[in-house]
C-alpha cells in the first residue's frame, strides 16, 4: 500500500468510461493488463467513433460535395456536420473558419506555405519557443531558408515556463510578424498563457498561431477568447481517428490567403489560362478528403462534449497531482516541467542510471506503455541538457491504480539495474 492519497475525488465513474474503449481491455502480455500511458502520442478510441466509421463504410460510403445521389448527400451532410460540431467545440465564429487537414503538422505547414509565403520576407522576424514540437520549428525553418526572415526562440525559465520578458523585448524592438507557439507542452506539460501572449503579439502588430495539439483534447478551448489568428490540432489525440486534423483561422485572414495545394474541390472555375478559387474553407481542401475520418472526428467531439471538457480537465489535474506525488517518492527520479497546478497531464522524467529507452522496455514488460526519446522536441531536450526522457501521459480513462502500476514498474526497473 502506498501512503499517497488523491487530493480530491475524481469527477466521474472512470470504469464506466473505460468500458467504452475496447483496446483498454486487451492483455498487453498474457496475464498482464495494458496500462496505456502514451496518450500524448495518440489517444485510444471509444466504440462510438469506431462504429461511426464502420457505419459510413457499410452504409453510405460515397465521395462528398460531388454526387447528386442520395449516398453522396448523406456523406456530405455527415462531413459538413463535423465542421459545425468542431466550430461549436472550440467556439469559432463561423464554420467557414474550420479547415480539415491531415493533422496539426499539416495545419502548421498550411499556414507557413500560404500566409507565411505571402507575408514573410527579408528583415521580418517570427518568434517561436525552445519547447516547440518539431512541426512548429521545421515548417518555419524551411520557409525561412527560402524567404530570408529570421526566427527567434523564447527561452525557458528554471521552472519550465517561458520567459515572457524576452518576448516583450523582442516585440518592442524587432519587426515581428508572427508569434507561433504551443498551448501545452508535450514534454513539460507547461500550459502557456496564450491569451496573454496573443494580446502582446497583437499590440505589436503581429499575428499568433497556437499549436493546440496537446490542449484541445484536455481542456475547454475558446479560440475567440484566446483571440488566436490560427489554431491547429489533431483528431487522433482527442479520441478521434488518425488522418484528420483541423486548422482554425480568422475569416479575413483565410480569405486573403492564397491556396496551397491545387486540385478538385478547391476551385471555382478552371481554364487553360488560369483558375479561380472556391470560397473558404474549400479553397484549402483540395482533393478527396479523409471522409470516414472526418465523420469519426465528429463522433469524437460529441463524446468529449458529452463528458464535459471541464470534467475531463479536472480528472486529469487530479491524476497529474497524484502521479507527481507518487513519482516524487522515488529516489533518483527527476520529473521535468512545472508543478501540477500549472501542468497538463504529462510527466516526462529521467531515472538515475537507467537510459529512458531501457526504462520504457522494462515498463513495457510490466504492461505499462510509455514513450521514450526526444518526443519530437530535440531543442527542448538540448535546453534541458539531456538527450532523452521517458514520458507517461494521461487521459480521461486513466486511473490512480494505473499510476501505482507505473510506480511499481519503476521500482522493478531499479532492481533489475541494481544487479
Ligand atoms: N504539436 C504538438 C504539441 C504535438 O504534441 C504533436 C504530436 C504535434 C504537434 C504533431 O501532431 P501530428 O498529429 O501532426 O503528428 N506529438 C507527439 C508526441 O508527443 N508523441 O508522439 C506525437
Amino acid at each position: 500500500m502506498n501512503a499517497t492519497a488523491l487530493h480530491r475525488p475524481l469527477p466521474y465513474d472512470v470504469e464506466a468510461i473505460r468500458a467504452e474503449f475496447p483496446v483498454l481491455h486487451h492483455e498487453h502480455h498474457p496475464g498482464t493488463p495494458l496500462v496505456y500511458l502514451d496518450n500524448a502520442a495518440t489517444s485510444q478510441k471509444p466504440l462510438a467513433v469506431i462504429e461511426a466509421m464502420d457505419d459510413y463504410y457499410r452504409s453510405y460510403n460515397a465521395n462528398v460535395h460531388r454526387g447528386i445521389h442520395k449516398l453522396s448527400e448523406a456523406a456530405s451532410a455527415a462531413y459538413e456536420g463535423t465542421r459545425q460540431k468542431v466550430r461549436k467545440f472550440i467556439n469559432a465564429g463561423s464554420k467557414r473558419e474550420i479547415i480539415f487537414t491531415r493533422g496539426t503538422t499539416e495545419s502548421i505547414n498550411l499556414v507557413a506555405q500560404t500566409w507565411g509565403r505571402a507575408n514573410l520576407g527579408p528583415g521580418d522576424v517570427v518568434i517561436s519557443t525552445v519547447m516547440e514540437h518539431h512541426a512548429n520549428i521545421v515548417s518555419w525553418q524551411i520557409l525561412a531558408a527560402e524567404k530570408g526572415f529570421s526566427i527567434r526562440y523564447i527561452p525557458l525559465q528554471a521552472d519550465g515556463t517561458l520567459n515572457l520578458d524576452v518576448l516583450r523585448t523582442w516585440l518592442r524592438d524587432e519587426p515581428v510578424k508572427l508569434v507561433t507557439l504551443m498551448h501545452v507542452s508535450n514534454v513539460l506539460g507547461t500550459i502557456n498563457p496564450v491569451a496573454e501572449i496573443a494580446s502582446m503579439a497583437h499590440a505589436a502588430g503581429a499575428k499568433i498561431l497556437v499549436d493546440g495539439a496537446q490542449s484541445v483534447p484536455h481542456m475547454p478551448i475558446d479560440v475567440q477568447a484566446i483571440n488566436a489568428d490560427f489554431f491547429a490540432f489533431s483528431g487522433h489525440k482527442m479520441v478521434g481517428p488518425t488522418g484528420v486534423g483541423i486548422l482554425y483561422g480568422k475569416r479575413d485572414l483565410l480569405e486573403a490567403m492564397p491556396p496551397w495545394m491545387g486540385g478538385g474541390d478547391m476551385i471555382s472555375s478552371v481554364n487553360l489560362e488560369g483558375s479561380t478559387w472556391n470560397d473558404i474553407p474549400f479553397k484549402f481542401e483540395a482533393g478527396t478528403p479523409p471522409i470516414a475520418e472526418v465523420i469519426g472526428l465528429g463522433y469524437a467531439v460529441d463524446y468529449l462534449a458529452g463528458m464535459g471538457m471541464d470534467k475531463i480537465h479536472l480528472h486529469e489535474q487530479i491524476m497529474t497531482e497524484y502521479a507527481l506525488d507518487r513519482l516524487s517518492e522515488i529516489p533518483g527520479l527527476t520529473v521535468y516541467g512545472p508543478q501540477a497546478a500549472q501542468k497538463g497531464a504529462v510527466a516526462a522524467f529521467t531515472y538515475e542510471g537507467i537510459h529512458p529507452h531501457d526504462l520504457a522496455a522494462i515498463l513495457d514488460n510490466e504492461g505499462v506503455a510509455v514513450r521514450a526519446g526526444h518526443h519530437c522536441a530535440m531543442p527542448l531536450h538540448t535546453a534541458l541538457k539531456i538527450n532523452a526522457t521517458a514520458r507517461a501521459s494521461f487521459y480521461l480513462y486513466n486511473t490512480p491504480p494505473e499510476v501505482d502500476a507505473l510506480v511499481a514498474a519503476l521500482y522493478k526497473a531499479k532492481q533489475i539495474f541494481a544487479v
